[in-house]
């Protein structure tokens, strides 16, 4: 199944420019309006700055797109009837002329369809905390698509040590980006080391074209540490979570609208407070992608 791609990714792909593709499940359902859209719009410009051409993917009444227009931005943004899609969910989207706004994993899938290597988002899903068996479809479509995922590591709602374990299992190389330590999101140390790092975006490229080439077929896990001036305070996040995970168990939520009730919750209980962290991240994973698909053109490795 082919995307429908907007002219400038069009462009960009045939003449091997650099692009980046960007998830919209943090429209739909990460973020309240308007800020979804305005940060959506601001993530794009981040790219191009950095000299790549963004490509945000969404399903719009069932096509898969890859580069979207100001009012697909602000349809995924505010209208109720958008699901939010993961890679198994495309399929019935398709049938169905859905409207979805494309997790990680289907973001990664529609991404592949398209051509496009390099993506860029906050927070991957993963691990569930309890009994380990909620686990995010983002880490089994890293386990079978190859594109690379710069994210600001996972939230501590999530088990991280077991999340690392399990990208082990499954073969995806996990690198941060000038730390030791794997990021948690809202801060720069989730107590876990980090299995590999790499302190320029040119030293990531070359590290994606020796994975590429051994033909695993895995996807390759980019975690970029929130930057420090916008950092929160870990225990004051720890406690927020816990809040926010009894509360999710209370009133029984489950499956795919898991993360995000703790998503919103979090944003209200700390009065924007991670809101603006979140965008933060982004913005500097936006910038990071952009920098990674960049080199990466410039070697071709993603030829
Ligand atoms: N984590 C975040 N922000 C997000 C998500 C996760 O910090 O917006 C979204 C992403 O789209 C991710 C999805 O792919 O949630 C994972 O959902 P689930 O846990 O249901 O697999
Ligand atoms: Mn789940």
């Amino acid at each position: 199944m082919t995307p429908i791609l907007s002219d400038d990714v069009a462009a960009a792909l045939s003449a091997g420019r650099p692009v980046v593709a960007l998830e919209s499940t943090i429209i739909s359902h990460g973020m309240p309006w308007p800020r979804n859209a305005e940060v959506a719009r601001a993530v794009e410009d981040a790219v191009r700055d950095e000299g790549a051409v963004p490509a945000t993917i969404a399903v719009l009444d069932g096509r898969l797109r890859a580069g979207l227009t100001e009012a697909d931005i602000a349809l995924l943004g505010q209208d109720e009837t958008v699901v939010k899609a993961a890679s198994r969910d495309l399929g019935a989207a398709v049938v169905h002329r859905r409207h979805a706004g494309t997790t990680v994993s289907a973001t990664m899938r529609i991404a592949a369809l398209a051509g496009i290597g390099t993506f860029a988002t906050g927070g991957i899903g993963g691990v569930h905390r309890g009994d380990g068996m909620d686990v995010s479809a983002d880490l089994t479509e890293l386990a079978a698509t190859d594109v690379l995922v710069v994210c600001a590591g996972v939230k501590s709602i999530l088990d991280i040590p077991r999340t690392l374990e399990v990208l082990e299992t499954l073969r995806v190389p996990v690198v941060t980006f000038g730390a030791d330590a794997f990021p948690a999101f809202y801060t720069r140390d989730s107590g876990c080391p980090t299995p590999e790092r790499a302190d320029d975006p040119a030293a990531i490229a070359a590290m994606r074209a020796a994975h590429r080439a051994l033909g695993l077929g895995t996807g390759m896990l980019v975690a970029n540490p929130i930057p420090a001036s916008h950092a929160l305070s870990a225990e004051h996040m720890d406690a927020e979570i816990a809040a926010a995970l009894a509360e999710a168990d209370a009133q029984g939520v489950r499956g795919k609208d898991v993360t995000p009730f703790l998503l919103g919750r979090l944003n209200a209980v700390t009065d924007g407070a991670a809101l603006d962290a979140n965008v933060a991240l982004v913005l500097d994973n936006a910038r990071l992608a952009a920098r990674i698909a960049v080199a990466e053109a410039g070697t071709g490795s993603w030829a």
